[in-house]
């Protein structure tokens, strides 16, 4: 989950310098951004600094990050008329400063790298809607008045995300996690048919290479065994299910990942503590698990409580 995020004071510091998507297009920032974290927390793997909304931007679509928005789409998508004159860039010249910031990334950091991408679905939800929306209305009205614009849409965001993947691996990414934050949006069927589909068309593309692919969704806990049914090297799992339960209904070959309700970062240390070992203890037989958080920090978190949480982990 969010590492440098926006709660690091040493990642504000550089913000207030320089525009998002200047800190990604810079291989020293992107370096000194995703170390923050490691520095500061000591944990075992690095998440690029970086965004899932990189592939709009190598697709012209006008994106930027305005303070106390977040991220704006200037040219959104509303019907298929204007899907057919969207093209697949080739994101080795569009998005190089992407493998260019894992290089440097690599320079500087010793634990390995997760490198990530949205989810087909999660992404066209932000390039119709122009941005982040607070019901997705566009997104979901699609879903039903057009189907099938709607899945040549995913369909280029799925190949043009297989491309994106494939570069990050050759720049010396470690582990790739795939980002679906608005897959609970879907219902069952939905989902399936609408993100599912396309997760699967990644992980599939992606296996030969060897590196272990992590989906994350939103709903996750409820899609869990649709997603284990992708064989994905682990499933990051959302803080809305009892993970010692859920883990008993999955199959033992895929690691779980998850899944601390982050809100818990707002509570004092000793709930800290307190939360954080009865998860570590309902997980203690399962191998292969790794802790970490059911969705991402917030800007007003403590990083002193984020530390003491990975001090607890570690001290376990
Ligand atoms: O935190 C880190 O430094 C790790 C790198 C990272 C990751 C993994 C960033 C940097 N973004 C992401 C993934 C990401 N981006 C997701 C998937 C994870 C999740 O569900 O949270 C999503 C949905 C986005 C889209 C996005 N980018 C948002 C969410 C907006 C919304 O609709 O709710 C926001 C606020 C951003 C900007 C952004 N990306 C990353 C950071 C540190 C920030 C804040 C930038 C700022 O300072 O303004």
């Amino acid at each position: 989950m969010r590492q440098a995020g926006r709660y690091l004071p040493q990642f504000r510091a550089l913000r207030a310098k320089y525009d998002f998507l200047t800190l990604c297009r810079t291989p020293e920032l992107v370096a000194e951004v995703t170390s923050q974290p490691i520095d500061y927390l000591g944990v075992d793997a690095a998440i690029l600094f970086c965004d899932i909304l990189v592939v709009l931007d190598a697709m012209d679509r006008g994106l930027h990050f305005d303070k106390g928005v977040g991220p704006v789409i200037d040219r959104p998508i509303h019907s298929s008329e204007e899907i057919a004159q969207l093209h697949r860039p080739d994101v080795a010249d569009s998005l190089s400063y992407v493998a260019d910031g894992i290089k440097a990334c690599k320079e500087r950091i010793s634990v390995p790298l997760i490198g990530f991408c949205g989810a087909p679905f999660t992404v066209a939800s932000y390039l119709i809607e122009g941005g982040g929306s607070r019901d997705y209305k566009r997104t979901k009205q699609w879903i039903f008045r057009d189907p099938k614009g709607l899945h040549a849409l995913l369909s280029l965001l799925c190949d043009v995300t297989i491309d994106y993947c494939k570069l990050q691996i050759e720049a010396g990414v470690q582990a790739l996690q795939v980002f679906d934050s608005w897959a609970h949006l879907l219902a069952q069927a939905q989902f399936e048919e609408f993100s599912l589909h396309y997760l699967k068309r990644i992980v599939d593309a992606l296996r030969p290479t060897g590196i272990p692919v992590i989906l994350f969704c939103r709903g996750s806990s409820f899609f869990a065994e649709q997603l284990a049914s992708l064989q994905p090297a682990a499933i990051s799992i959302d803080w809305s299910a009892d993970l010692s339960q859920l883990s008993r209904k999955l199959p033992s070959n895929i690691a779980l990942q998850g899944n601390l309700d982050p809100d818990i970062l707002y509570a004092d240390k000793s709930t800290i503590e307190r939360e954080c070992k009865k998860l570590l203890n309902g997980m203690k037989d399962h191998p292969g698990y790794i802790f970490n958080l059911g969705h991402g920090l917030k800007p007003d978190m403590e990083p002193e409580n984020v530390r003491c949480l990975v001090d607890t982990v570690r001290n376990s």
